[in-house]
């Protein structure tokens, strides 16, 4: 075949890289196809999904370009069709995906090559129909996908340039098991950040009677979280408090037993995690105690830190200083009494407060909507301390008295 251009250098670049590469990979009682450059260049599949397998493919490891991925597994009922979506690294990537029906260790019989697909452009979503034949003995059986560049691969074990491939199970089931619904709700929604949600996933037969067992699988931003939970009554359970502040989607698989077919769902909208909710508390955390001058300005501000109750600082609330209104207090700049609201580290900072001029100690109260208590400042306004200036009048005062004496007695 004549290579464009673009891909003769690369094919050139990379040529005695992969030449290495191949080898005979993965069950020894399958063949696999073999790449000689692979997907280096982007070139197959990075995501493969088929109803529960939810399954990205990178390239790398021994080869990059083929993955042993039977561990994951999903089950189809015989004579149902199931959605195939993939999305691939380069553009003009051709897909083909077998399956062996009748369990020979090879996928070469008829009617075994169940779907293609032609991925035009990258990173794109690319969807078809698989169906296994009613009549197909029930059980594990291999699934294989393999790619090419502007071509179909060959075949299931062909030796092929650009793409890459890889092996699933997937479990059969006979035309009588039950479909699933897989619903997942949240318990609080939006919650507040480092507050406990519990997510339920409910499965249910699409028709019929009959509990579902088998386990659930959680997702979190897209991610499996947790281990798989068992089924109880139909029902699995995921409680955390773990989440951070935003919007997370959630999702839960179910992977199905002997008699219901596997299934999935999401939570509508996902998880909408707050920074804080209701100012619950308030406390005092800057200027207390403090003393200053009657008359004078405090030299530290007041300030108020506003949480809820889990102890997120409550961001836009409104705070109102208040000095006792007579004896010993003071004023804020502004009148009192001030108020201010907090930032988004919770802190309400107070205008200059000055002290009036009855010297003494007392409390100024902060206040905020939704918490029970006040935040309290323990202030002191202090006499003036005698100055330097007024010891040396009184002294020269005190030295002319004298002095008037003395002149009184000559005269
Ligand atoms: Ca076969
Ligand atoms: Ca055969």
């Amino acid at each position: 075949m004549r290579l464009p251009p673009k891909r003769l250098v690369r094919s050139i670049l990379i040529a005695a890289v992969a030449a290495t590469c191949a080898a005979t990979i993965g069950s020894a009682q399958y063949c696999t196809p073999t790449y000689s450059t692979g997907c280096t260049f982007g070139d197959g599949l990075a995501l493969f999904q088929l109803n529960t397998i939810n399954q990205t493919i990178p390239c790398s490891g021994s080869p990059a370009w083929y993955h042993d991925f039977t561990a994951v597994s999903t089950q189809l009922v015989a004579g149902t069709g199931y959605t195939l979506t993939v999305q691939a690294g380069y553009s003009s990537i051709y897909v083909s995906v077998w399956v062996d029906l009748n369990n020979d260790n090879d996928l070469s019989d008829s009617g075994e090559l169940l779907g293609q697909i032609i991925c035009s452009a990258s990173s794109t979503n690319y969807s078809t129909t698989i169906t296994i034949p009613t009549g197909t003995t029930p059980g594990n059986h291999r699934l294989r996908f393999a790619t090419e560049w502007i071509a179909y691969p060959s075949g299931p074990c062909s030796s092929e340039t650009y793409g890459n491939a890889g092996d699933f199970t997937i479990e059969v089931l006979g035309p009588s098991a039950t479909g699933t619904t897989t619903a997942v709700t949240s318990s609080i929604n939006p919650s507040v950040h480092h507050q406990s949600v519990t997510f339920t996933a409910t499965v249910a037969p699409v028709s019929g009677s009959g509990t579902p067992t088998g386990t659930v699988e959680f997702q979190i931003d897209g991610s499996d979280f947790g281990s798989p939970v068992t089924l109880s009554g139909g029902v699995a359970t995921l409680t955390t408090s773990a989440l951070s502040v935003g919007t997370h989607p959630v999702g839960a698989t179910y992977g199905g037993d002997s008699s219901f077919s596997g299934s999935s769902g999401s939570l509508s909208g996902g998880q909408v995690v707050n920074a804080y909710g209701q100012a619950a508390s308030i406390a005092a955390t800057g200027g207390t105690p403090q003393s200053a001058m009657v008359g004078t300005p405090f030299a530290a501000t007041l300030q108020a830190t506003v949480m809820d109750s889990l102890g997120n600082p409550v961001e836009g609330a409104t705070v109102t200083f208040t000095p006792p209104i007579s004896g010993a207090s003071g004023t804020f700049a502004g009148g009192n009494p001030a108020t201010a609201a907090t930032d988004s580290n919770g802190v309400a900072t107070a205008p200059t407060f000055t002290a009036n001029n009855t010297s003494g100690t007392y409390q100024v109260q902060a206040t905020v909507s939704g918490a029970t208590s006040a935040a309290l400042f323990d202030l002191t306004n202090t006499e003036p301390i005698p100055t330097l200036t007024g010891i040396g009048l009184l002294f020269m005062l005190a030295v002319l008295a004298g002095t008037g004496v003395l002149l009184l007695r000559r005269g």
